[in-house]
């Protein structure tokens, strides 16, 4: 027989799995004489380098591969008119068939009366801070190097109390202001690409050159001889 009650003591949070991870390394090799370690996030040091010296991590590959892999094996995707937009409803309705709740998804690409107001939702959230100045949404790790795309309404109670929001973006007017004047009065892609490259924040995870100008020229058939090649091919010089 087991008799399950709750304690009252003031609960302790044990250590993160970083810390025990590095806590392990150290000692492990100490004894061999490799003697100091500190631990680090690694995007604060990819952040402080330049390219060249960057250094792979693990895990969040992003949007590009797996959408770029999905297109390899699906010729009705790669033949859409619009292949991310149904990629990700494809994602998102495949994920939710699988939940035991009533369900709903809205996408970002749906248009009025269906539109959602991704950067707000985003910004209340927590997810990623909304500047007011760039109209970007600035994650506090992957800066303004993300999407929005999709919303899920799930029928169950949901998180009572407002989520903690980061302050992002404290100068951004200083830093951003005067390009998105400039992107706002010519409207070339790259001139909004150039405001999203002031942003100080995530600049290690930019958008590989190919993702970049496919979101921002929405160029089909360059991402169809993308797929099939290996190679982003087209007039225009690389960004
Ligand atoms: C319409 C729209 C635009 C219009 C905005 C014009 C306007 N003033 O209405 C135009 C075509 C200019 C545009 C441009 C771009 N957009 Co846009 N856009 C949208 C879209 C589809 C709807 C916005 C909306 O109507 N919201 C509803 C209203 C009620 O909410 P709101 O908070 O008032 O929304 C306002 C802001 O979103 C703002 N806004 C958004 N982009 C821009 C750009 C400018 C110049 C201005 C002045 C305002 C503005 O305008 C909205 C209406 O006034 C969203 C997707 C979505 N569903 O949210 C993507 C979205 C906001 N766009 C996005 C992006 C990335 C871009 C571009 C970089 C191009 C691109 N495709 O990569 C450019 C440049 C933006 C920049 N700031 O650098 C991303 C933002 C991601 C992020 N990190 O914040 C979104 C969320 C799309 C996505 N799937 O991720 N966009």
């Amino acid at each position: 027989m087991a008799i399950f009650g709750t304690r009252h003591d003031p609960v302790v949070p044990g250590p993160e799995p970083w810390e025990r991870v590095t806590d392990a390394l150290a000692s492990t090799v100490a004894v061999a004489g490799l003697d100091l370690a500190a631990p680090l996030d690694v995007t604060r040091y990819n952040e402080a380098v330049d390219a060249p010296y960057r250094v792979e991590t693990f895990g969040r590959e992003g949007l590009w591969p797996c959408f770029v892999g999905a297109l390899r094996e699906d010729e009705v995707l790669l033949a859409s008119d619009d292949p991310l937009d149904d990629y990700v409803v494809r994602v998102v309705r495949d994920a939710l068939a699988a939940l035991p709740y009533a369900t709903e998804a809205w996408f970002a690409h749906e248009v009025p009366p269906r539109r959602v107001a991704m950067q707000r939702l985003a910004d209340l959230s927590g997810l990623a801070p909304l500047s007011k100045t760039t109209h970007l949404n600035v994650h506090p790790t992957y800066g303004p190097w993300i999407g929005l795309r999709a919303l899920v309404v799930v029928d169950v109670d949901g998180p009572r109390d407002p989520p903690a929001r980061e302050a992002l973006c404290v100068d951004c007017e200083s830093t951003c202001g005067a390009l998105v004047t400039r992107a706002i009065n010519g409207g070339a892609w790259r001139d909004w690409l150039a405001v999203r490259d002031a942003c100080p924040t995530g600049r290690a995870h930019r958008y590989g050159t190919e993702q970049i100008r496919y979101h921002y020229e929405k160029d089909r058939e360059a991402l169809r001889r993308y797929v099939r090649t290996g190679v982003w091919t087209d007039d225009d010089p690389g960004c």
